[in-house]
């Protein structure tokens, strides 16, 4: 099937979800009119293996984040002097330009003067471009990626183990399964979809068993057989510490060992050290809890982990892998059905990402930079002349952000991915924007907290506009197939990149080299790819677009001769290194980089969030994913606020070395006491500050080069304000977001959130501000507010001020004056307002006012808000509360309720709170 349903005004396009690795296929429904063609819906494929027609809550919204165009950049800008505004020009004064400007620099600066920062969200298709690009005309191998941030220490430890990248494992392996470790991996929240999978299967099968790692009671965790709430980072010590028993209990593979592996005596040697007492006291667990979950390992029929972030981000990131691995090979636990180390990659095409070696220490298809044999191989697949490709390894993100802040690199072109929020330490990447010479920003949307330092901002199509394929975390390739045109002159991140290579190719003429980026098409550029692999332990030289076109989805290794893909990898025990054995290495525990002080006692874990996306230029468009997590918040354990006199709700300032920021406290036992956790979504666009990289450290792995994104040492205070704000207003609430957007770094703190109403039309919906301010808001920002939302006085504006105390409150109405709607408030206090709050719950849950409007002033306190478990049905948590204090378990909820019966990604929070003992 190509994709494409009937020629007729309504269409079905056959593509894959933009979000994470789990990599489901979607079904894109458009409709054509004298407008043009809009996505009108998105349904799960059932035919895509990953997820056979299911969808979590962020793939079921996709249709709703593509209807409007707000924000997206549209046009090229560009601007000839810092400080100056840029100016929309067309795409030939754009590209000429990047490619003068490139030139010159690499001209004066030589090749490792430019530099090249992308994401594991562009397809392997614009990846290889940019890539051929960076390492093949130009000669540098600044280019590293989002991925460092994010998978490279699990790339270093399969490369170190195996001898090649990527897991050995697949999805099937989650339905045989009989224990799952989930280590760092709040699957229920960022792989929703592969989660659903492993419900299934323990629901069909009872002795199935899980155990989570994490210091949190994530909702993963709270669903787990055991629970390992181990310290932030001790990782190491727990699997050496399961490893220890195993090994001394005699429940290894000793001829496996023998045969396949290398490196286990000195291992062994090192073990002795990490007795269950001794890891499990550096962990804060129990040792029985340790013990049992090294049975339960070591002795399943097939023991699967899935690890994610919580091992990834550290600076012993490359070890925590590695120590994993260890217990998978020690006990043969990998190469059959249900068994393996399977790392779940965050991004969709992080893995394409790594086939293309889009990253600043690989080349093509797993080739290694420092190896002479591979470059010279590349040289003659690309018809380079012997010697072009540089043997000095490129700058990874932490690194080529310091070389543009040190005048080392001078000029950066960023792709797809938004560092102003999402790297470590941001006001060291804004002053290394600042530095810069050149900055390129290609983004699909202008409204991020990095476009503002571009010199040039390339507009890119988005999901549902672009063409080419990305591999999911099972090695599987899938297209992605373009549904709609990009808006107005917004083009694909492919064409983009091709068109400058070629101006640049004219302007920097390489002597006997072919026309290098000689492609009409995507396909044509995964025809490259796929031959750069041919023979290598990726070999998916039997894949093409056609193919993936005519019998869907497929995994690698797919050689030319094959008739389909490999499912799993080493089933015979042979590695990819070259005498054929995986390595065992040494891998003592090492604490965090950051150690807690007085003046820093606390750990800040970060991660994610069920409903949003990184740095939300996406699922920050759709009300409906805010009512999960309507605001940002620093969550707590409540001993630890207690001692410092804090309450739930109010405002702290957290503070490390590097920065600080304002946020909400929420108070929870699901963090221990001495660490706090925050979400990694909230930033510029949405917040008075750029969120917790603020406060985050740059600290990296050795090998991997991944920072600790994970585990900065703060302090947490109360922040003190006289002046509180809640302003909300009804409309179109992308367009008043835009406009409010510029005063949130005004205040002390503020912050934006979406809400959907009950009811209300399509792109209808609230736009809350939150704000506070040490001493009075003033009156030009009171007045850019008011305008921003049309908030000012009038016919339909009620208002109350007390003049004397600075106090004002405004309710605007819309319908009759008996049956009145509220259309907008704002409230401005000395405390935030519990009455602002309730008419605020009462608007948006779309209730009429029967009394008269003036009352809305007086203080009738009315319900709080009800946060929102399921999205899909708009199910509160009140609603559920009371049906499980009346004896309703998840199956009754899900009848009575509807909650959780469409895409499930509330399942685990639905098991929780029926979990709750039934209160009188
Ligand atoms: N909803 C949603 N889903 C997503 C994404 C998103 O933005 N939103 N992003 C995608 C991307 S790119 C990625 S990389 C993945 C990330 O997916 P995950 O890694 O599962 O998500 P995180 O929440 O970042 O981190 C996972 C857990 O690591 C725990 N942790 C922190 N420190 C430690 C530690 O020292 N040891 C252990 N064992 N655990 C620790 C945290 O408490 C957290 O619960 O999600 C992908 N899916
Ligand atoms: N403290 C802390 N920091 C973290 C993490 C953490 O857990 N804690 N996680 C890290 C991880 S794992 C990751 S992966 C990163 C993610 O961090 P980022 O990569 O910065 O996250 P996104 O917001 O997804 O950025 C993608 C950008 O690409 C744009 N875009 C969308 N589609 C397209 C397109 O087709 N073409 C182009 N050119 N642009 C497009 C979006 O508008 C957005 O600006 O964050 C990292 N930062
Ligand atoms: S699990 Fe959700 S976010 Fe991930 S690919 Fe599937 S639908 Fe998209
Ligand atoms: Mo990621």
């Amino acid at each position: 099937m190509d994709g494409a349903g009937t020629v007729s005004a309504r269409r079905t396009t056959r593509s894959t979800c933009c979000y994470c690795g789990v990599g489901c296929g979607v079904l894109i429904q458009t409709e054509q009119d004298a407008d043009g063609t809009r996505i009108v819906g998105v349904e799960g494929d059932p035919a895509h293996p990953a997820n056979r027609g299911r969808l979590c809550s962020k793939g079921l919204a996709l249709a709703d984040s593509a209807r409007s165009l707000q924000g997206r950049a549209r046009v090229p800008e560009l601007r000839h002097r810092r400080g100056e505004e840029r100016r929309p020009v067309d795409w030939g004064l754009a590209l000429d330009t990047v490619a003068d400007r490139l030139a010159d620099i690499i001209a004066r600066q030589g090749p490792d003067s430019v530099a090249f920062y992308l994401s594991g969200q562009l397809l392997t298709e614009d990846y290889y471009v940019f890539n051929k690009l960076a390492k093949g005309l130009i000669g540098t191998n600044n280019i590293d990626t989002n991925s460092r941030l994010c998978m490279s220490s699990a790339v270093t430890a399969y490369k170190l183990a195996f001898g090649a990248d990527g897991p050995p494992t697949c999805y099937d392996d989650l339905e045989a399964a009989k224990t799952v470790l989930f280590a760092g991996s709040n699957t229920a929240y960022a792989h929703p979809v592969l989660y659903r999978r492993l419900e299934d299967a323990r629901a069909n099968d009872p002795d199935v068993r899980w155990i989570v790692v994490d210091p949190r009671r994530t909702d993963t965790a709270a669903m787990a057989d055991l629970h390992l709430a181990i310290q932030p980072g001790t990782d190491v010590a727990l699997f050496n510490g399961m490893l220890h028993h195993l090994v001394w209990e005699g429940c290894i593979d000793a001829d496996f060992i023998d045969t396949h592996t290398a490196g286990f005596t000195d291992l062994k040697q090192m073990l002795r050290d990490y007795t269950p007492r001794m890891s499990a006291d550096i962990c804060g667990i129990p040792a029985a809890d340790l013990v049992t979950a090294a049975e339960w390992f070591g002795r399943s029929p097939a023991a699967l982990s899935l690890y994610c972030m919580g091992l990834n981000q550290s600076v012993h990131g490359t070890d925590k892998n590695l120590a994993l691995i260890h217990l998978h090979l020690a006990t043969r636990q990998l190469g059959r059905p249900g068994a393996g180390p399977f790392s779940l990659t965050g991004q969709p095409n992080a893995m394409g990402g790594r086939e293309v070696g889009g990253m600043a220490t690989m080349l093509a298809a797993h080739r290694e930079i420092a190896s002479g044999e591979d470059r010279a191989e590349l040289e003659a697949l690309w018809r380079l002349p012997a010697g072009h490709l540089s043997a000095q390894p490129g700058l990874a993100a932490v690194e080529l952000f310091e070389g543009l802040r040190s005048g080392k690199v001078k000029a950066v072109w960023i792709a797809c991915t938004n560092p102003v929020h999402s790297m470590p330490d941001i006001g060291r990447i804004r002053e290394a924007l600042q530095r810069a010479e050149y900055v390129i920003v290609q983004d699909a949307f202008r409204d991020t907290d990095t476009a503002p330092f571009a010199d040039v901002l390339l507009p890119a199509a988005t999901w549902g506009e672009k063409d080419g394929t990305v591999t999911n975390s099972e090695r599987r390739v899938t297209r992605v197939r373009a549904a709609v045109p990009p808006p107005a002159q917004a083009k694909p991140d492919f064409w983009i990149a091709r068109e400058v290579a070629r101006r640049l190719e004219a302007r920097l003429a390489i002597p006997g080299a072919p026309a290098l980026f000689d492609f009409d098409d995507a396909g044509a550029a995964f025809d490259e790819h796929r031959r750069l692999t041919a023979g290598r332990d990726l070999d998916m030289s039997g894949l093409d677009h056609a193919r993936l076109d005519a019998d869907g989805p497929q995994q690698w290794p797919f050689p030319v001769d094959a008739s389909q893909g490999q499912a799993r990898r080493y089933e015979d025990g042979r590695f990819a290194t070259p005498d054929g054995r995986a390595r065992f290495h040494t891998t003592p525990y090492k604490p965090v980089a950051e150690p807690t002080s007085s003046r820093f006692p606390l750990r800040l874990l970060t991660g994610r969030l069920r409903d949003q996306w990184h740095g939300m230029s996406r699922t920050g468009r759709v009300p409906a994913l805010f009512a999960h997590a309507p605001e940002p918040g620093l969550r707590m354990h409540p001993e630890d606020a207690a001692r410092r006199g804090l309450k739930a709700g109010e405002l702290v300032r957290m503070a490390s070395k590097r920065g600080e920021l304002v946020l909400p406290l929420e108070l929870s036992d699901e963090v221990g006491s001495g660490t706090v956790f925050a979400a990694m979504h909230w930033n510029g666009q949405f917040l008075s500050s750029g969120g917790i990289n603020e406060v985050s450290l740059p600290a990296v792995d050795a090998r991997s080069q991944q920072p600790e994104l994970k585990h900065a040492a703060v302090r947490v205070e109360r922040a003190e304000f006289g002046w509180h704000l809640l302003a909300a207003r009804r409309g179109d609430a992308l367009a008043m977001r835009a406009a409010v957007q510029p005063l949130l770094t005004q205040c002390g703190y503020a912050a934006l959130s979406l809400q959907a109403e009950a009811g209300a039309l399509d792109g209808v919906a609230w736009l809350v501000v939150r704000a506070a301010s040490a001493s009075a808001f003033p009156e030009p920002w009171l007045a850019a507010l008011a305008s921003a939302l049309a908030l000012v006085p009038g016919a339909d504006t009620l208002e109350y001020r007390d003049a004397r105390r600075g106090l004002s409150r405004r309710v605007a109405w819309r319908g009759l004056a008996q049956e009145s709607f509220i259309d907008g408030l704002q409230w401005i206090d000395t405390q935030p307002s519990s009455q602002a709050a309730s008419l605020l719950a009462t608007a948006v849950a779309g209730q009429a006012w029967h009394a008269s409007r003036l009352s809305a002033f007086a203080g009738t306190t009315l319900g709080a808000r009800d946060p929102i478990v399921c999205v899909c049905r708009q199910v509160g948590e009140s609603a559920i509360r009371a049906r499980v204090a009346a004896g309703a378990d998840v199956a009754d909820l899900k009848h009575e309720l509807g909650c959780g019966t469409v895409c499930g990604s509330c399942l685990p929070q639905l098991h929780r709170l029926a979990a709750v003992p039934a209160r009188a």
